[in-house]
């Protein structure tokens, strides 16, 4: 059985899929992969999807979430409304593994960072500071950076069918401070059973959180559904539902315990990277016609 890992959007992808594979092939630990897959691109300011170089609020502050599940014990780790630290997904990681709990959020987050070593700094790129400072100057046409994508979302599966979903993100561009996204919160963002298969979502945060698409399309896989018909059906149901979520670019993409993997959305301009044992190839997903 190969190891597989799918990953989110034209240029962040293809590097997230590439360490994530290349840090298996060291680790052979499948929750590092997906990590190391993420804090690839959150310290990477030529990607202002996640992390240094995300794109900041309303009040030029960059505000960090991340999340990620394990599928053979079910543990969650997830932060939310973080600013000051990267990469927030290894402090996803800390909260699963250090803590009881599932959450932390905010300054209380930063707070526990720092007690586990985590050094605070500033978040935002020069890339970033110029696009806020345009915004600032002209909201209504900056208004189409909501559209850009910021967020980086991660599946894999091993040779051994253990599974694993994780995700990063600063939310939307320009948001009000303190909006939390799906990105962060389990079942919306990231889900992962091995029961079942594991499921990520990238896109509109409030729709993918109101549809819980990645537990949806878990729950798919679970009834013996193909990965690709589980995310088309939870893309089916979130427009049959709420139509004016058509043409809006949510995606929800996914492996199931088998193995097989699918991508679905609901407007176009996606793109899933996809490793099978360190052959990566992209793959443009086209909306789903409901
Ligand atoms: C959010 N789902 O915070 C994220 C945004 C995103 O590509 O996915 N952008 O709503």
């Amino acid at each position: 059985m190969s190891t597989l890992f799918v990953s989110t959007w034209q240029d962040a992808g293809e590097p997230c899929v590439r360490a994530a594979w290349e840090n298996y092939c060291q680790t052979k630990s499948l929750l590092s992969a997906c990590e190391a897959g993420l804090v690839r691109v959150e310290l990477d300011p030529a990607f202002q999807a996640i992390g240094f170089g995300g794109l900041p609020n309303a009040e030029g502050e960059v505000e960090l979430d991340a999340g990620l599940m394990v599928g053979s014990s079910l543990d969650v780790g997830a932060v939310c409304a973080v600013r000051g630290i990267v990469p927030v997904i290894s402090l996803a990681r800390a909260v699963m593994e250090k803590t009881p709990h599932v959450m932390l959020a905010g300054d209380q987050a930063r707070r526990f960072a720092e007690q586990n070593g985590f050094e605070v700094r500033s978040l935002l790129s020069e890339n970033s500071l110029r696009k806020y400072e345009a915004w600032r100057r002209d909201r209504s046409a900056a208004e189409v950076a909501h559209l850009v994508h910021d967020t980086v979302t991660i599946v894999g599966r091993d040779e051994g069918g253990r599974l694993v979903s994780a995700c990063s993100t600063s939310g939307l561009a320009w948001k009000r401070p303190g909006r939390v996204g799906d990105s962060p919160i389990a079942g919306a963002g990231f889900y992962a059973d091995d029961e079942a298969g594991a499921a990520g979502a990238t896109g509109v945060g409030e729709d993918i959180w109101r549809f819980m698409l990645s537990h949806y399309a878990v729950e798919r896989m679970r009834t013996g559904d193909p990965a690709q018909k589980a995310c088309e059906k939870a893309i089916e149901r979130m427009v049959r539902r709420k139509p004016s979520t058509a043409g809006q670019t949510s995606v929800v993409f996914g492996i199931s315990r088998a193995g097989d993997w699918g991508a679905a959305a609901s407007g176009p301009g996606f793109t899933a990277w996809v490793c099978e044992d360190g052959k990566v190839g992209r793959h443009p997903v086209p909306a789903l016609s409901v």
